[in-house]
């Protein structure tokens, strides 16, 4: 009896994850170090830079404790009772200033190259134009129709049941689509004081300033549900102003946007009924 209860739970444990990773990429978990999964190129970029930088800090760290270690050791009173008593020492000043020069420009190239990718938005499939306020997001998408719908946080009391309900605090009722592999301009600015628009999978954040446009870009290279924050301590509800992306495939994305010109706020059903066949074609999968 217990056997068969652990069994059951395992199950249910290995079908919630199996079905969660299909579709969930870009969100926190438990326990984890380091960043979300990387979901786009310039995200590529930011985790090797962090590879480098963590190898290079490491490496120094470990050298500086070697020679504090060492001049305390043979340095000490008892082993080294007169201290010698020049100043200077032109070899190992010289040594001391261009190595760090040497580390810094190792460092700045990879830096500028990533800043100028991050900057420098490659020819766009289309724009995202994106609004916060006090406290949610209003998008629009010009290319398509001009089409508009401001993105609240599911509340705790409205999860159960909700298509989306995934994550607290991160879900939205009405979420950001966008096809895979497809290049987005994201336009982003602020109706009432500073917001900042993250997503941290595809290595954007991106401040939103009222009375200017900025501008970022990313390319979403998995089809999957993506999560972000605003990023910009905004007022009493900054944290209850997520970010959901859903990244689908082209065709879905284009019924969405063609239900999007009729209502926006009705057009997730089309991201439903495509999740619903996903996870029936899964079903059926496992049941052969
Ligand atoms: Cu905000």
């Amino acid at each position: 009896m217990r056997f068969s209860a652990i069994l059951g739970a395992l199950a249910a444990f290995v079908c919630f994850t199996a079905a969660a990773s299909a579709t969930i990429i870009g969100a926190p978990a438990d326990g984890a170090l380091g960043f979300q999964p990387s979901a786009s190129p310039i995200m590529d970029q930011v985790y090797s830079f962090h590879g480098l930088l963590l190898i290079i800090i490491t490496a120094i760290s470990l050298f500086v404790l070697a020679l504090l270690l060492w001049v305390m050791g043979r340095y000490r009173e008892k082993s080294h009772p007169e201290p010698k008593k020049f100043s200077h020492n032109t070899t190992v000043e010289v040594v001391w200033t261009v190595v760090p020069i040497l580390i810094l420009v190792l460092i700045a190239v990879p830096s500028f190259r990533l800043l100028y990718d991050q900057d420098v938005i490659p020819e766009a499939d289309f724009t995202i134009k994106t609004t916060g306020n006090q406290w949610n997001w209003t998008y629009e998408y010009p290319d398509h129709g001009g089409f508009e719908f401001v993105s609240n946080m599911v509340e705790d009391a409205d999860l159960d049941g909700h298509p989306f309900a995934a994550l607290r605090n991160l879900t939205t009722d009405v979420p950001v689509v966008v096809p895979v592999n497809a290049v987005v301009r994201v336009q982003v600015t602020a109706s009432d004081v500073i917001h900042s628009w993250a997503v941290p999978s595809f290595g954007v954040k991106m401040d939103g300033i009222p009375g200017r446009l900025n501008e970022t870009w990313f390319q979403a290279t998995q089809e999957g549900i993506y999560f972000g924050q605003c990023s910009e301590i905004c007022g009493l509800r900054h944290a209850f102003m997520p970010i959901e992306v859903h990244v689908v495939p082209q065709e879905i994305f284009d019924a969405w946007a063609e239900a999007s010109q009729e209502d926006p706020y009705d057009a997730p059903q089309v991201l439903a009924a495509y999740y619903d066949s996903l996870r029936s074609d899964a079903q059926l999968a496992s049941a052969r």
